[in-house]
């Protein structure tokens, strides 16, 4: 007899990386960029992020008031509707919960619109911007954030897909009603959970 039977093993098993939801794949080292408007060149010490609508204290950070807050990061991974995602990445900046505590949400906040100097909006329950599940990060792998990537600051919500994280965000407003934002209008998901594919309206 010869060696064992090519094929009754079967070839070993390309193992998915439990990381990834389903139908994304691993983009490895590339960090793709999508963007909808023209990229704006921001001063980051002119940068200022506001929290306001339904809270006690509509509050507005500058570059350096946003630095002498608690400062935090995120280690983990990050996924795109277009089917990438990106494992293992670090940001760092403040935690929304950082913002919201001291913008002090009223009861009937239920929902959040993020915006960009751009004029970008996406929508989000609030539920998913507090527990530390959000931050406005200003750090990528600790270098500053990249102009293509958001920077000089963006919002980061990385557990739902990757449009959510506004890119030069300019403040969150609370809201009593879900209101969709950019890509919502335009047929995305209003809320963006990768491990439920909630791609589309409807899905
Ligand atoms: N202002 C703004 N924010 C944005 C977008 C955009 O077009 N404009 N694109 C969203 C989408 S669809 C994704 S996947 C991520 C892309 O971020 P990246 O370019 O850093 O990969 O930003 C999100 N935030
Ligand atoms: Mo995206």
């Amino acid at each position: 007899m010869t060696g064992p039977t090519r094929g009754f093993f079967g070839r070993p098993r390309q193992q998915r990386d439990p990381r990834l939801p389903p139908g994304q794949y691993d983009t490895g080292a590339d960090f793709p960029v999508l963007t909808a408007e023209v990229t704006p060149r921001l001063v980051p010490e002119r940068v200022t992020v506001s929290v306001d609508g339904l809270v006690r204290t509509p509050t507005r950070w500058t570059w350096s008031e946003l630095h002498a807050l608690e400062q935090s990061e995120f280690r983990g991974d990050i996924h795109c509707v277009t089917t990438w995602s990106k494992l293992g990445t670090r940001f760092g900046g403040v935690g929304v919960d950082v913002l919201l505590d001291l913008a002090e949400p009223l009861d009937a906040a239920t929902h959040v619109l993020a915006t960009s100097t751009t004029g970008y909006t996406t929508n989000l329950p609030l539920a998913d911007v507090t527990g530390g599940k959000a931050w406005v990060v200003w750090s990528h792998e600790g270098k500053p954030l990249h102009r293509e990537h958001g920077g000089p600051i963006r919002l980061l919500v990385p557990h739902l897909y990757f449009w959510k994280s506004a890119k030069w965000i300019t403040g969150l407003t609370l809201l009593d009603h879900d209101e969709q934002g950019f890509w919502e209008r335009n047929g995305y998901h209003d809320r963006g959970d990768p491990w439920q594919e909630q791609r589309y309206q409807g899905d």
